[in-house]
């Protein structure tokens, strides 16, 4: 029987798609594309990728058509929703680190909007009418909603609505249409989903060794690895900085016992102002140097 492929749903083109081809190939994967740019396959793995508008990929993969999916947070969870069904353990097998954003209630900047009874009995335009309607139960606000698929930020200016509830990155479509974020709704990122249940065993070999690559991508992007020479006894005051990082290796400077060499994988991000830090401690000739690949 010909070998089974792990089939992979990503946005064909958008927010979501450069941060999802850009994950592959940090895996090591090459994507070639078919001609009508609706399918791709991976050389490396039997992986085919399926593209397609993200709207369609919580329900690819909940039917089965794909077996993993590549989707705005915000996106699932408003398919969830409106399914009524707590898919959310059962789907999420990790968040992926980008494309984040926030669903956000935002009014005319000139009302008083600050409390979420402002809302009470107003009438909101959003894209995510049921993520929209469970944040606003919550508070007991009750409004009405006007479901549009796009441009939502127009839509007090037409007096289709009061208010909205919409992605907000960095807040310019809001600022420019004379609108101010007031709630945070939902806190979104890119996720990776797979359909329950058991993959068949050519499956589930190409999604381990996927997931292996993936989880090692994620724990590389923020990880350095530190390299220093410091006083020995300033040495506890050096390891507390050294951010996320675990048991240090500590090397004898040859002729310099007073002295080592500290070397770390610090998991967490290396600021300038924790180089200073380190400066300040005794430590000097610091490397920080990116770490490419990490496998537990
Ligand atoms: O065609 P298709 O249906 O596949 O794509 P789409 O147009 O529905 O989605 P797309 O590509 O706009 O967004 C895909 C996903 O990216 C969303 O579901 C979110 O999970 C995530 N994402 C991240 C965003 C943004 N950032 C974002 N800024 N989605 C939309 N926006 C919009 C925002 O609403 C605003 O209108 O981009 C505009 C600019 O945002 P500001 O705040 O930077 O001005
Ligand atoms: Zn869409």
């Amino acid at each position: 029987m010909a070998e089974q492929r792990l089939r992979l749903a990503v946005q064909k083109s958008g927010r979501l798609s450069e941060g999802a081809f850009d994950l592959l190939s940090k895996c090591g994967l090459s994507i070639s594309r078919a001609k009508d740019n609706l399918y791709g396959r991976a050389r490396e793995l039997p992986l085919d990728i399926l593209l397609v508008r993200d709207d369609d990929i919580p329900s690819l993969v909940a039917d089965g058509v794909c077996d993993l999916g590549i989707v705005g947070e915000n996106v699932f969870e408003e398919y969830s929703l409106e399914k009524d069904t707590p898919y959310t353990d059962e789907f999420i097998v990790s968040k992926l680190g980008f494309a984040r954003c926030k669903l956000m209630l935002a009014a005319p900047k000139s009302e008083p909007a600050d409390d979420p009874s402002f809302y009470q009995g107003k009438r909101i335009a959003t894209s995510y009418p049921e993520l929209t309607k469970a944040y606003l139960d919550r508070q007991g606000v009750e409004c009405s909603i006007a479901d549009m698929s796009g441009s939502v930020e127009i839509a007090p200016k037409l007096k289709i609505a009061d208010a909205i509830c919409d992605i907000v990155s960095t807040g310019a479509t809001l600022e420019a249409h004379g609108l101010k974020p007031t709630h945070t709704v939902f806190t979104s990122e890119a996720i990776l989903i797979k359909r329950p249940g058991e993959l068949d065993a050519d499956k589930k070999a190409a999604f381990d060794s996927l997931m292996v690559r993936i989880d090692g991508v994620i724990a590389s992007r923020d990880a350095k690895y530190v390299m220093l020479n410091a006083p020995r006894d300033a040495l506890d005051k050096i390891v507390d900085l050294l951010p996320g990082a675990e048991a240090p290796t500590i090397l004898e400077l040859a002729g310099r016992p007073d002295t080592v060499a500290v070397h770390a994988v610090c998991a967490e991000q290396v600021f300038w102002s924790t180089l200073e830090k380190l400066r300040s401690v005794g430590a000097r000739s610091i490397l920080v140097v990116p770490i490419e690949k990490m496998m537990p």
